[in-house]
Parts: structure tokens; C-alpha cells; sequence
């Protein structure tokens, strides 16, 4: 089978060929695809081979993508709104009608305060040209206000960027060659598969697993050992682990020394953090935090695979801070297969100037707004602090009515009939329903795209597989179309896709090598801090942060307690956690029958201690609740949850659900020490037993 053809016009293709491709999803992995065509039909998409993160194995989503990308329920056609808003009653119209009125709409709001309109993208593509060049283009030029794109990882980039210098770490090949490896706040089986592979091959080598989660995930039960703290407990743990580190003088002097920064400071904070100390507050055994310590104070080399499930509670950004700390005073850093890893981003030299192009905002300095306060701010009136109320939002790779915390207020936010919404998608998601004009959208088979990875080191290239289905159009060329009625006639609104995948890297990655195998490595050291070389301003790991302490923040990591703390509150004795459910990714995949088969249907697993006490049966219907809401769901009996803490697997759409919410009703607005980051696992609920019908019209 030939590769690549479908370069050439799909009708001229060979009958079945191969293209390479990249997987689009907000997932670490970034898997290298390989899709056969026939007659133009995408018939099958797997893993290529050629790719050693991939290895030609692929999750079991996106092993589905055909049945998503065909799905009988794929937007074809531009849809204008016929119903009352959020009825997700639509009429098909042309794509001229559609982008016509939108234009007119964007310049008449544009005219009175361009600040009243906003862009609303996540990572539905991870891609850099549909995710992040044509649209901040046009939103720039616009003056519209700027989003802060805080939905996931903010309060842990932060961190590693006020501890190590950016978002860098360990090779994640080299986990493979660890003999102990701490799981910290990752469900890798789930969302770090090919990490989990390299976990693997070191366990088959003798390596010891430790994993650290609330939950007993598909991870932690093929783990060793599991420590199953209370969330948002994790700084307590990594302080007391320096504490043992220190108290047994399990140092690397030389490299703390040589290599660090606020070594004595540090010192001093973490020998008030006994394990006896930290015990309490993680509420696991003493014995558990004092032998982790041995282990990782006399094994070499330990590896740190921290996600980020620890870092979405009040304190998630001091928790990061004293994790990437601990490699530093063991010197873990000086084996390949030591240190840490949360993120591998900002190895890649992306040339966001260029992509992006925020010259084009001149003087203007618009607002931000923050993504994880949408709820509140669709709701906000004008005012001196927050600028002109929202008139119009722009929403692509996105679905906050699902995802987004306190979905109450963002579904509230979302209804009003003044908001002008318009959204780019595959699918009439929750947030597609409340739009004015849903436009379509095409789907990682369909377009261009060049991408970055947060768990390896490899740029990938994507080639379009098959021609766009219906009359989807890509979000580049949607805005460069947008910008051309709009009238914005600088020459970087031409730009076509494929232009945009060669400006997204310039010269820093070989294009041309890019074309031909499908990805390219970047030269990244293999033990990159083992001489330190940190990109800090100091060049050493910064145990003590003078950013943060001018900003009035503490400038050593220490415990901050969640903004609900489990026993403050009698009314809601249980947290809450909802982490990613293995067959669906965020919100996408949610529709897709086979993954929703698998997945069930919306549930709470709680400790059958908490279930008997409450009187609830397993798989009966419950109805968990707080100050922001309710979700009705099933009850699973389950020691994957333990006494006191509840997961609510996510993220269902809100339509899917038995009430019509999901577990994002219970989730709060509060933001994260670092970042302005989501809290969305630091919340107190209650559950008592329910009645599906009883809550059906709620
Ligand atoms: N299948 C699948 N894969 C995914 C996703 C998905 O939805 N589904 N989501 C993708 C996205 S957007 C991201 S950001 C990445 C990373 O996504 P993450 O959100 O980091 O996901 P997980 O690796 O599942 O890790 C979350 C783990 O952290 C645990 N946890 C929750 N609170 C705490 C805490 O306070 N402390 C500790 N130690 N652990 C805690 C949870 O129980 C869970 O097992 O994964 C991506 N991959
Ligand atoms: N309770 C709870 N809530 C959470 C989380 C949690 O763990 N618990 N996780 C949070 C995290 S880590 C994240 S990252 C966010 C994720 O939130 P989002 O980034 O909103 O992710 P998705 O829900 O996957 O929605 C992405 C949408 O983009 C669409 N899409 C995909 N590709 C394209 C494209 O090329 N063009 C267009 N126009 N659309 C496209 C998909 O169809 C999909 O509907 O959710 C957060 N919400
Ligand atoms: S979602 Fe993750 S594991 Fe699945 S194919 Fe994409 S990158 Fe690979
Ligand atoms: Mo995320």
C-alpha cells in the first residue's frame, strides 16, 4: 500500500492506501496514526508501527475513530437556531447565510466594545493550527477579550515553571529503565497508556510501583503498593517525605549544593512535617509514609510520574512545587531514569508569535477571561472591574456546558437570550444545543494539523486521511473566512492550513522530515539536569521561589487545605472526586455507542461503608448533592472509592444524564493557589438514595 497518497485529490486515489496522521486528543500520548482509505471511506485507523511511543498500539477511543468520524449524528450542515435558545431545535443553512450573519453580528458588538465578545477553545484538537494560529489571529485583530485557558493545568504549570523552569522533566522512555517508580495522581492505564507501557517493561525488570490516589484506579490495583490519601493531601506526603530524606540523610549534598536554590529554608520547612504529621492529614498509616521514604531515599533511580490529578484542589500548585522538588535532594537527576515528569511541553519551540500573531491587538490590551469562571462571568453585568458584560462567545474544541465547574451557573449563563453564541463542532453536544449557529466542523481525518505531545518528546504531523464529511470546513479555514468578510485584509489571514503547519515550528523542526516519516524528535538531553541547566533564571531547581514570594505567596511549597475540607462540614461530609473515565476522553467519545456501551452509564462509586450508612443499594439510583446542586446518578458499591470519598467518573453530557445534569453540577468556581486554576477535586457532597423519575423533571 502506497503512504501518503492522499495528498493527491482523494477522487484520483488508489483504491487503499495509508495515511500518517497524529492523534488530535488532549491525552499525553500523542499517538503516531496510521489510516487505511478506501475509496476515499476511512476504514480503519491504528497505531503506526514506525513510532516507538506508539508502537502501533492505540487506546481503545481512538481505535473507534472511524465510527466517530462517520457517525450517523455528525454535523454536516451549517445550523441556525429555529427553538428557543438551549431547545437544540436548529434549521440548515448555507454556509454564505451563516457566515454573513455571524460577520454582521461580530461587527455590529465589535463597533460598541469588541471586549464583549469571547473565544472560548480548549483541547478538543490539540493541534496548533486548528487549536491555536487562525482563530487567536482573528480574535487579536478583533480586540475581543483574551481567554485564560485554565481549564486543566495551569496551577501545576505554574509550578513547574516557578520550580523548574517550564514544563520539563525525565524522558518518558527512560521510566523503563527505573527501578522504583511513583504513580502520583495518575490513572496511567487509563489516560497515559504508553507511559504505562514503559512503566511495564520496568516492572518486568524488577522495578517496585507505587501508586498515590484517593481512588483505587485500574492503575493502583497493578501497583505494589497503593497510598490511598485523602485528595488534595499530597504536599503534607511530599514534605514528609523530605523530612525522612533529611532525618536519614538519604541527601544528595553535592548536587543540593550545587544545584539548587532555598536548600536551608526548605530544610527547615520540611523538618516540621513529620510523617506522623502528614499521616493525619493524608489519613493513611504512618508505617506506609515512612517506608515510601526508604524506598525513595535508597533506590536509584526513582522515577516520579506525577499527572495532573493532584494538582485540580486549592493547593495544587504547592503540591506540584514540593514534588518536583524531591528528585533534587536526592539527586535523582543524574540517572536518565531519574527525576520527574508531569509535562514534556515546553521542550517544543513553537513559534506561538508567529502562529498566533498577538501584534495584531496593536495598543489594545483587552480583558481576560478566566475559562473556569465562565458560569460566573456569562452572568456578570458591566462594571469597572469586569469590563463590558459578554455579548457574544465563540466556542470551538470546547464543550463547558459539560465540562466546565458549577454547570448550574454555566448552563444558566449559557440560556440567555441576549448572548449571541456561536460554536464550531462534530457533534450537537450540551453547548451545542445553547448555540445561535453551530458551524461544522471537519475531524483529525479531515484536515492539516502539526502537533506538540505532553508525555514524550516528538512533533507529529497530520495529513488529511479522507475529504471532509458533508460541508464540514476546518476551524482555520471557518476564521480565515470569518476574517475575510470582516474585512481584515493583512496578509496572515491567507495564510492555508498547510502554511500554518510550516510557521507552527519555522525552522526549529524539519519540515520537510516531517512530511516524510510523520514525526521528528527534538534533540532534548537524556538525563537534561543532571549538571542542573535548569531553565530557571538561577539555573537551579528553585526549592524557594522569589516570584512567588514578591507576588505575596510563600515562596516554599508547603500544605494548603482544600477550600472543602473533608470533616469541616456536617451538612457535606464526603469529597468528591471526578476523574477521566477510561473510554471516553473529557466530554468526546461520549456518543459513540461502542465506548458508551463500555463506559455504562453515569455512576458514583462509593465505599460500601459509606453506601450501608446511608442505606443505598448497589446499582440503585442516588442523588448526590450540595450547595451548587444535585446529580442523580447509580450508586456503584465499590473499594475503588475509599470510607469518605466518592468518585463521580467523568464527564458525561448533562443530557445523557438521568436528570439532566452531571457530575459538574457539584463542582465549585474556586480557583487554585497558582494559576487560576480548576478545583474540581476539592468538593464536599452528600448522597442519599433516589429516584430516577422523581428527579426527571429537576
Ligand atoms: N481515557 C482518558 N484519557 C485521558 C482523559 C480522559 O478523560 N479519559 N483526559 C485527558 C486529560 S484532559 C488530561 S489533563 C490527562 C491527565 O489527566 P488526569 O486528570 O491527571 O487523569 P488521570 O491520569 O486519570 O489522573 C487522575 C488521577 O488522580 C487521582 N486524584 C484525584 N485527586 C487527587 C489528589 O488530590 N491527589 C492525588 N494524588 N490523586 C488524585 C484520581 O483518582 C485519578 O486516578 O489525561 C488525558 N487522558
Ligand atoms: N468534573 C470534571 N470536569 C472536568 C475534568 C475532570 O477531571 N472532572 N477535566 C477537565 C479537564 S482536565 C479538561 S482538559 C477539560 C476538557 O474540556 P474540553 O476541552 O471542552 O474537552 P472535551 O469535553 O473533550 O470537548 C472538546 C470538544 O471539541 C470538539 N472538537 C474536537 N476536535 C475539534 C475540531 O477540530 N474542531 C472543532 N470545532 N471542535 C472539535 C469535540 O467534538 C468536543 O465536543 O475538562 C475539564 N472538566
Ligand atoms: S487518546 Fe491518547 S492513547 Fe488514545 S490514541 Fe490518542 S494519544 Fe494515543
Ligand atoms: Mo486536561
Amino acid at each position: 500500500m502506497p503512504l501518503d497518497t492522499a495528498i493527491l485529490p482523494v477522487a484520483s486515489a488508489a483504491a487503499s492506501h495509508t495515511v500518517r496522521g497524529a492523534c488530535p486528543h488532549d491525552c499525553p500520548d500523542t499517538c503516531a496514526l496510521l489510516t487505511t482509505v478506501e475509496n476515499g471511506v476511512a476504514v480503519r485507523v491504528q497505531g503506526n508501527p514506525g513510532h516507538a511511543h506508539t508502537g502501533g498500539v492505540l487506546c481503545a477511543k481512538v481505535s473507534r475513530y472511524p465510527e466517530r468520524t462517520y457517525h450517523a449524528e455528525r454535523i454536516l450542515h451549517p445550523l441556525k437556531r429555529s427553538g428557543p435558545k438551549g431547545s437544540g431545535k436548529f434549521t440548515p443553512v448555507s454556509w454564505d447565510e451563516a457566515l454573513a450573519d455571524i460577520a454582521a453580528r461580530l461587527t455590529a458588538i465589535a463597533a460598541r466594545n469588541p471586549e464583549a465578545i469571547v473565544p472560548y477553545s480548549y483541547a478538543g484538537t490539540m493541534g496548533l493550527v486548528q487549536g491555536e494560529s487562525m482563530d487567536r489571529r482573528f480574535f487579536h485583530r478583533l480586540g475581543a477579550s483574551l481567554l485564560h485557558r485554565s481549564i486543566c493545568s495551569t496551577a501545576g504549570g505554574e509550578a513547574m515553571g516557578h520550580t523548574l523552569g517550564g514544563k520539563v522533566g525525565m524522558k518518558v522512555e527512560f521510566f523503563a529503565e527505573a527501578k522504583l517508580i511513583l504513580i502520583w495522581g495518575s490513572n496511567s492505564i487509563t489516560s497515559n497508556l504508553h507511559f504505562w507501557r514503559y512503566a511495564q517493561q520496568a516492572k518486568r525488570d524488577g522495578a517496585r510501583l507505587v501508586c498515590i490516589d484517593p481512588r483505587k484506579s485500574e492503575t493502583a490495583e497493578k501497583c505494589h503498593e497503593h497510598l490511598q490519601l485523602l485528595p488534595g493531601t499530597d504536599a503534607a506526603l511530599a514534605l514528609a517525605l523530605m523530612h525522612e530524606l533529611i532525618v536519614h540523610g538519604w541527601l544528595d549534598h553535592g548536587y543540593l549544593a550545587q544545584h539548587t536554590l532555598g536548600w536551608e529554608p526548605l530544610r527547615e520547612r520540611a523538618l516540621t512535617w513529620p510523617p506522623e504529621r502528614a499521616a493525619e492529614i493524608c489519613a493513611v498509616p504512618v508505617e506506609q509514609i515512612r517506608a515510601l521514604a526508604r524506598a525513595y531515599g535508597t533506590t536509584r533511580p526513582a522515577a516520579i510520574r506525577v499527572n495532573y490529578g493532584v494538582q485540580r484542589v486549592h493547593g495544587g500548585g504547592n503540591a506540584v512545587r514540593a514534588i518536583a522538588c524531591l528528585p533534587a535532594l536526592t539527586g535523582a537527576w543524574r540517572h536518565r531514569a531519574g527525576g520527574v515528569l508531569l509535562s514534556s511541553s515546553s521542550h517544543f519551540p513553537v513559534q506561538r508569535d508567529a502562529l498566533q500573531r498577538p501584534d495584531l491587538m496593536g495598543a489594545r490590551r483587552p480583558r481576560t477571561i478566566n475559562m473556569v469562571t465562565i458560569g460566573d462571568d456569562l452572568l456578570a453585568e458591566t462594571s469597572p472591574e469586569f469590563g463590558p458584560k459578554i455579548e457574544a462567545l465563540v466556542v470551538y474544541n470546547s464543550n463547558p456546558v459539560a465540562v466546565a465547574p458549577d454547570s448550574a451557573q454555566v448552563a444558566r449563563g449559557f440560556a440567555r437570550e441576549d448572548l449571541f453564541t456561536v460554536v464550531l463542532e462534530h457533534f450537537q453536544t450540551d453547548t451545542a444545543d445553547c448555540a445561535d449557529y453551530i458551524l461544522p466542523a471537519t475531524t483529525q481525518l479531515e484536515h492539516w494539523d502539526v502537533h506538540l505531545a505532553y508525555g514524550h518528546t516528538d512533533v507529529l504531523l497530520n495529513r488529511p486521511a479522507i475529504a471532509p464529511c458533508g460541508q464540514a470546513r476546518s476551524n482555520a479555514r471557518i476564521f480565515r473566512e470569518l476574517a475575510a468578510r470582516m474585512g481584515f485584509s493583512e496578509p496572515c489571514f491567507a495564510d492555508s492550513d498547510e502554511q500554518l503547519c510550516r510557521q507552527a515550528y519555522g525552522e526549529q523542526v524539519d519540515f520537510t522530515a516531517l512530511l516524510e516519516h510523520g514525526f521528528a524528535t527534538l534533540p532534548v538531553p537524556d538525563a537534561p539536569f543532571a549538571h542542573g541547566n535548569f531553565p530557571t533564571a538561577s539555573g537551579k531547581c528553585e526549592f524557594f521561589s522569589a516570584a512567588l514570594a514578591a507576588a505575596g505567596q510563600d515562596g516554599l511549597p508547603n500544605h494548603v487545605p482544600n477550600h472543602e475540607t473533608v470533616g469541616r462540614s456536617a451538612a457535606y461530609p464526603l469529597a468528591m472526586i471526578s476523574p477521566p473515565a477510561r473510554n471516553f476522553l473529557n466530554s468526546t467519545f461520549v456518543n459513540v455507542a461502542s465506548l458508551q456501551k463500555q463506559e455504562g452509564r453515569p455512576l458514583l462509586e462509593i465505599h460500601p461503608q459509606d453506601a450501608a450508612a446511608r442505606g443505598i443499594a448497589d446499582g440503585t439510583v442516588v442523588r448526590v448533592f450540595n450547595d451548587r446542586g444535585s446529580y442523580v446518578c447509580h450508586a456503584e458499591l465499590s473499594e475503588r472509592a475509599r470510607p469518605g470519598v466518592v468518585n463521580g467518573l467523568g464527564v458525561w453530557w448533562r443530557k445523557l444524564g438521568l436528570a439532566g445534569t452531571n457530575v459538574n453540577q457539584l463542582t465549585s468556581q474556586a480557583l487554585t493557589d497558582m494559576g487560576q486554576g480548576p478545583t474540581f477535586y476539592d468538593c464536599l457532597v452528600e448522597v442519599e438514595p433516589g429516584k430516577a423519575p422523581e428527579f426527571a423533571t429537576e
